[in-house]
């Protein structure tokens, strides 16, 4: 989504309940997962693959025209998902004290992270490669968005230690492409999530407040 917004491609959104998959969408997204893009009926899946379809058809080119960085900056987002384990680590958890163990375990990946900033980039970003979104930037939001509703309970601090990354996530947070992403009830919509699975996180954030925080 974040992707399409950047490009300005116009687009139809529907939502669907991943617990109550429809029939339409099984027979379209053949992992049964989200996001699937439909582009004039033929369905793409993998956010990976689709970001780099939309990004070879449709202008203006997100990756690096460079082909060495282009090949670093998908290699980086290659990473995502382990990064992505390293944050939800701290919030899909089940007690105190697994917040703890996943409070300790972060940091190997945000520095690696940290260290690609301030290789990659050599200048003040505030993005990815600099002062443009890019695929990067695409990708690693999401998982930065989430973080952050579970992380303004837990107050974990975590990012604190790698001013690059906090910055990174600072301005991916107030970037339009990135904040209308989501559909308007997405922060409710997740908070449920996590007290439906019984996270711990999920007991910090109380019935009456949920849809304020
Ligand atoms: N590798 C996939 C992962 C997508 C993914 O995990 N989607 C989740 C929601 S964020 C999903 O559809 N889960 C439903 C399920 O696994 O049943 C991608 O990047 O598109």
């Amino acid at each position: 989504m974040i992707v399409l917004r950047a490009k300005a491609v116009k687009f139809d959104v529907t939502y669907i309940n991943l617990r109550e998959k429809p029939d339409w969408f099984l027979k379209i997204s053949p992992h049964g997962k989200v996001p699937v893009l439909d582009v004039d009926g033929e369905p793409l899946y993998e956010s990976n693959a689709i970001s780099e379809f939309l990004d070879e058809t449709v202008k203006p080119r997100l990756h690096p025209e460079d082909p060495v960085k282009r090949a670093r900056n998908r290699a980086w987002t290659d990473f995502l998902p382990d990064f992505a384990k390293g944050l939800s680590g701290i919030y899909y958890t089940k007690s105190k004290e697994e917040v703890a163990e996943g409070v300790k375990a972060a940091p190997a990946r945000l520095t690696k992270l940290e260290q690609a900033i301030a290789r990659e980039r050599g200048n003040d970003g505030p993005y990815f490669n600099g002062r443009a979104l890019c695929m990067v930037d695409a990708g690693y939001a999401p998982f930065f968005q989430r973080f952050a509703i579970a992380d303004s309970k837990l107050k974990t601090g975590v990012l604190d230690a790698f001013p690059l990354v906090k910055a990174w996530s600072k301005a991916l947070l107030s970037t339009d492409e990135v904040t209308g992403s989501v559909a308007p009830e997405f922060d409710e919509a997740f908070v449920a999530n996590l007290k439906r699975r019984e996270f711990y996180v999920g007991t910090l954030f109380d019935a009456q407040s949920a849809a304020a925080d």
